[in-house]
């Protein structure tokens, strides 16, 4: 009963959030270096190239770049079995279209991996973490262009060959489908490198194409590892923010199932390898005219993931409109950024002070919806609790609220083991250390077990000190999970 033996117990970053030296090893600019810092309730903004005077949190990081072996010492210190990173795109391929990759950012990496075997933790490894290179954005307005498909093809080949050995588990796009949630520009641009603006009439449209290009990059990508090692376990990265009913009135029921087609379908092409039928009808009642050939369909049957990752992070609540005439309205829940559509507070659930709904059953509700439909192992490869940390006059961070929150997460995973006996492998929680965050670009919105001594005024030394949570997860890994 419980957790498996060999159950990847860790923790998940990304590299635009946490590395800095966006130049450094001959880096070239990615996506996430032209995106300014926001605030809770303030989205970020996109600048045409790098601005001087401009507030751009990712160039620094938590200067991961500098602190690996300290960090990655941390996290064995815990007990860590796993650690997600993702490989910064640019750093291999600086503007994402070179024949040839970057040594020194091919050096970078290897150092990062072996500094986790030398603790037998199991690198799990993202290869586009909302990192897409700037060049290939501007140039080509990014997966648009079937080329790019390429671009990510010789990135993903590269990066199996080159750490053959030293990484077994891969995800191809970080949250493919939040772009799908609603078309807003600043996913499109997040995701697919197309740099558009929020009343741009053709993002649906784009949303649709760059994602089927990507979604047939990745199946490539599949379809190489396999062939350069059949022991790769290469899987997809879905946010699983599961759509609840508001009520039991059969129209909030429909209206439920038609927000998750516009959620989920991504996951439908990855694990099952074919468009779906409601998204077949979606295009063509829409006159949407998303250029897919035979072949590419053949390579969608031929690259499906081994495992499905997700993050979990909040449920969301739906209401039918009385206008509407088909079910298939946008969701979306991103309350830090004011963005609501068609989603309604759930009245059983408080909230993060962003916004995000807490439901640890949720988690095992999602367990259960994913394995029944798909029946592939799981990985949970993001959950966490953003928060305001105080840091005491003695150094000392009580965070109780986040132990609350993984626990009572950790305890709803237990329950889909031992009750609906789905087939989990691993779980790498959100982030083990404070990072910036993605949605908003605050330094001050924090994950953390490893408290980083730095704020949204830029003040600090990035000094990392251990919060509360750190002794407690460190025991939850000792007794795998037992004892919460
Ligand atoms: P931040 C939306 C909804 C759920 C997860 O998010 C999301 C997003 C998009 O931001 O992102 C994932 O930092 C993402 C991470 C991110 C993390 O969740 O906005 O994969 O890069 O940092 C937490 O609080």
């Amino acid at each position: 009963m419980g957790f498996s033996k060999d159950f990847l117990w860790g923790g998940a970053c990304a590299a635009h959030q946490f590395e800095g030296g966006w130049q450094e090893g001959g880096k070239g600019p990615s996506i996430a270096d032209v995106m300014t810092a926001g605030s809770n309730g303030v989205a970020r903004r996109i600048t045409d190239g790098v601005i001087e005077g401009e507030d751009y949190p990712n160039h620094v990081g938590v200067d991961f770049y500098h602190h690996y072996k300290e960090d990655i010492k941390l996290f064995a210190e815990m007990g860590f079995k796993a650690f997600r990173t993702s490989i910064a795109w640019t750093r291999i391929f600086p503007q994402g279209d070179e024949e040839t990759p970057n040594e020194e950012g091919l050096k970078f990496y290897d150092d990062v991996f072996d500094e986790c075997h030398k603790y037998g933790i199991e690198p799990v490894v993202t290869l586009s973490h909302f990192e897409i290179p700037y060049g290939l954005a501007k140039k080509y307005n990014g997966f648009m262009d079937k080329r790019v498909i390429d671009c990510f093809v010789r990135f993903a080949k590269t990066c199996f060959e080159r750490y053959n050995g030293k990484v077994k588990y891969w995800m191809t796009f970080n949250e493919i489908n939040n772009q799908g949630a609603a078309p807003i520009a600043h996913h499109m641009i997040q995701e697919g490198g197309i740099l558009t603006t929020d009343d741009n009439p053709d993002n649906e449209y784009m949303m649709y194409q760059s994602a089927i290009n990507e979604l047939i990059a990745s199946a490539k990508a599949v379809k190489i590892a396999h062939a350069i090692n059949p022991d790769f376990m290469v899987g997809c990265m879905i946010a699983y923010v599961p759509v609840y009913s508001y009520s039991c009135n059969p129209r909030d029921m429909m209206q439920m199932v038609g927000a998750d087609h516009k959620r989920y379908w991504f996951m439908d092409v990855h694990a099952r390898g074919e468009i779906p039928a409601y998204l077949e009808k979606y295009w063509q009642r829409h006159h949407m005219a998303i250029a897919l050939s035979d072949e590419e369909r053949q390579i969608l049957k031929e690259g499906t993931v081994d495992y499905i990752g997700f993050s979990y992070y909040m449920s969301s609540c739906t209401k039918s409109m009385d206008d509407g005439k088909e079910f298939n309205f946008y969701e979306v829940n991103l309350p830090a950024l004011d963005i609501k559509a068609n989603t309604t507070d759930n009245p059983y659930l408080k909230k993060s002070d962003w916004g995000w709904a807490i439901d640890p059953l949720g988690l095992r509700y999602s367990l259960n919806v994913i394995y029944d439909r798909y029946h592939l192992p799981m990985m949970v490869v993001e959950n966490g609790f953003g928060a305001y940390d105080k840091k005491e006059a003695d150094g000392s961070v009580h965070d109780n609220y986040r132990i609350s929150y993984l626990s009572s997460h950790i305890q709803a995973m237990k329950d889909a083991i031992d009750y609906d006996g789905v087939d989990l492998i691993g779980y790498t929680m959100w982030a083990p250390i404070d990072i910036v965050s993605a949605s908003t670009g605050e330094y001050d919105k924090r994950y953390g077990f490893i408290y980083v001594n730095y704020n949204n005024n830029h003040e600090g030394d990035f000094s990392r000190s251990k919060k509360d949570s750190f002794n407690w997860y460190k025991h939850v890994i000792e007794t795998n999970g037992e004892e919460l």
